[in-house]
């Protein structure tokens, strides 16, 4: 009945479309072999790669347990669309290019703006991307020598066939924030050095992994374990089947049914004397696998900054269909507004991401100075906490610009909103990431606020196009010189940052 069907809105090239992106590269990265990279994987993710982001959400993965014969297998089944998001992953060199030296500085910016184009559309491939970045990086830091050598290549290959995929496994029941309290995985010392791992994860993502980096408990010869994350030691385990098929030291308990990223297994795992190796020495499991939380987060924000960018274009696209009242969404200047204020919100996360995946790229070709130090420690949990919930606003915002469809689950907008509230959550909750500002702020006795004011300083003397008397700009420099006042009182009330931190 009627003769009225709503034009729907297109997804184009997200790399063409984005023209902050393209001016961001244009002025820190003008190469154009990198640029044209972009604009064809741009191409390929409107094209293609959309739709299997699609179809996996449209074929969640499920757990089989057991074989028709009643053996146990543990088989978590994936959609053909997951698996060829691996091999585009490897071939696209997601992972790849942030450990390619031959990019220089740069590698992080070009690699983090790969994955910005690919986020909304990876069927949240990004995930297992995320933590096979974050598994790289905490054994490059250790020194790639066996028995990791071969997993560190295979997690930078850009070949499909070697490329492999790592979990985190991090939080059991008692503790997900406060690991160094709740985790009671015991690993137990055998006589050829390695280990064998017991207990019970709680949340681990994308468990089709090869391999993962874990916490546990180092037992002595009494069985007894240290307690506190003092007595907590990062462990690496490869995840193979033995000749009966079985997982080797692994039961997946269940899959989570989860709000959002469905994407994706997230399973419970009981580990049964899972083989591992200890990466770092006793105790030092925390700060070892800090590294892994630092490009982790970052992960996060890219794709934070990616699902406000999406959700607009679609918006701003759709602006140039829909009709109401006579005329395009696009000449009503309320509709117009709200699309303006999503804009700048996603503007400033996209600049505060790429700022930290820039000093990321310093840090990690030696070029890094003190000051670029200090503002990646205390931007990296600044920009995971800021975006994780701004996006959670943009992308609910943008749901309403489609009116009602933004509501209906096959437009695919839900399932942007659904996956946008996890970005808070995991890898650190928000209130968990403002004390790690804290903490930060109080180990390096103020130091990191200090390179903050210094930063942001320079960025406002440096700015082209404006004046120095222009009222934002005034603004933001009020704001500054108050907050740099109150650090010093405050510090000079306080014996020490740390007490200034509690
Ligand atoms: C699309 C993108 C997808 C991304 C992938 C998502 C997949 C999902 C994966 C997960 O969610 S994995 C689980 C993530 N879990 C967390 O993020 C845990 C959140 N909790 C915290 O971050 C706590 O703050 C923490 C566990 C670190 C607190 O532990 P402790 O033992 O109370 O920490 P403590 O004693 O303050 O610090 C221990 C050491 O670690 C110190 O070093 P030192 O011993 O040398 O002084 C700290 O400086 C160091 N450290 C802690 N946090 C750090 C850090 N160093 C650098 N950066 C940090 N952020
Ligand atoms: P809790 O620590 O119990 O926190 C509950 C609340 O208390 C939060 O609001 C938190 O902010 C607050 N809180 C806690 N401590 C403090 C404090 N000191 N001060 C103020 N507030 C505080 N984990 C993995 O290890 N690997 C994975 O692959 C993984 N995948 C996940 C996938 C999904 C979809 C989800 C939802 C989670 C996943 N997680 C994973 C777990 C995730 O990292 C944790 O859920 C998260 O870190 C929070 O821990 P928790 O659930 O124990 O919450």
């Amino acid at each position: 009945v009627g003769s009225f069907f709503q034009e729907q809105p297109v997804l184009k090239n997200p790399f063409l479309e984005d023209a902050l992106l393209r001016g961001y590269l244009k002025r820190h990265l003008p190469q154009e072999a990198i640029l044209s990279d972009l604009n064809a994987f741009g191409e390929r993710v409107a094209k293609v790669i959309d739709t299997w982001g699609r179809q996996c959400e449209l074929n969640p993965p499920r757990l089989v347990h057991f074989d028709p014969w009643g053996r146990r297998v543990d088989h978590i089944v994936t959609s053909e669309a997951w698996k060829r998001l691996k091999d585009l992953s490897a071939q696209e060199g997601l992972v790849a290019i942030g450990y390619d030296k031959s990019f220089g500085e740069w590698r992080r910016v070009y690699q983090m703006s790969k994955l910005y184009i690919f986020s909304p559309s990876s069927g949240l491939y990004t995930c297992p991307l995320a933590m096979t970045d974050g598994a790289a990086k905490v054994i490059q830091s250790g020194g790639v020598s066996p028995p990791v050598e071969e997993a560190y290549r295979r997690l930078t290959s850009r070949q499909p066939e070697r490329f492999w995929t790592s979990g985190q496994w991090m939080t059991e029941r008692q503790g997900g924030s406060d690991v160094g309290t709740g985790t009671e995985t015991v690993a137990v010392p055998q006589a050829d050095g390695s280990y064998r791992l017991h207990g019970f994860k709680w949340f681990t993502s994308a468990t089709d992994a090869d391999m993962t980096l874990t916490l546990a408990r180092v037992q002595d010869t009494s069985g007894s374990t240290t307690p506190g994350s003092r007595g907590l030691s990062l462990f690496y385990a490869e995840v193979s089947r033995d000749e009966d098929g079985r997982l080797r030291g692994i039961e997946v308990q269940r899959l989570k049914d989860k709000l959002g990223t469905r994407q994706m297994p997230t399973a419970e795992l009981l580990l049964d004397g899972l083989p591992a190796y200890r990466l770092s020495e006793e105790g030092r499991g925390v700060a070892s696998i800090a590294n892994m939380l630092t490009i982790t987060r970052i992960h996060n924000s890219v794709s934070a900054a990616a699902a406000m960018r999406r959700v607009l274009q679609l918006a701003r696209d759709y602006a140039t269909r829909r009709t109401a009242f006579g005329k395009l969404l696009k000449d009503h200047p309320l509709h117009m507004q709200t699309l303006a204020r999503m804009e700048v919100e996603t503007r400033a996360a996209f600049l505060l991401v790429m700022d930290v995946c820039r000093l990321l790229g310093r840090e990690e070709s030696g070029l890094a100075s003190e000051l670029d130090l200090h503002l990646l420690r205390l931007l990296t949990p600044v920009v995971k906490l800021y975006t994780g919930k701004q996006a959670v606003a943009v992308v609910s915002e943008g749901l309403e610009s489609f009116g009602g469809q933004g509501y209906i689950e096959d437009t695919g907008m839900p399932g942007i909103l659904r996956d946008a509230q996890v970005l808070s959550i995991w890898e650190g909750t928000t209130n968990v990431l403002s004390l790690d500002v804290l903490r930060c702020v109080a180990r390096s006795s103020g130091m990191v606020l200090h390179a903050y004011f210094a930063h942001v300083k320079s960025l406002l003397a440096g700015a082209t196009g404006v004046s120095s008397l222009d009222p934002a700009v005034k603004a933001v420099g009020g704001a500054l010189s108050e907050l740099e006042q109150f650090v010093q009182i405050a510090a000079s009330r306080s014996p020490s940052y740390l007490e200034l931190a509690a």
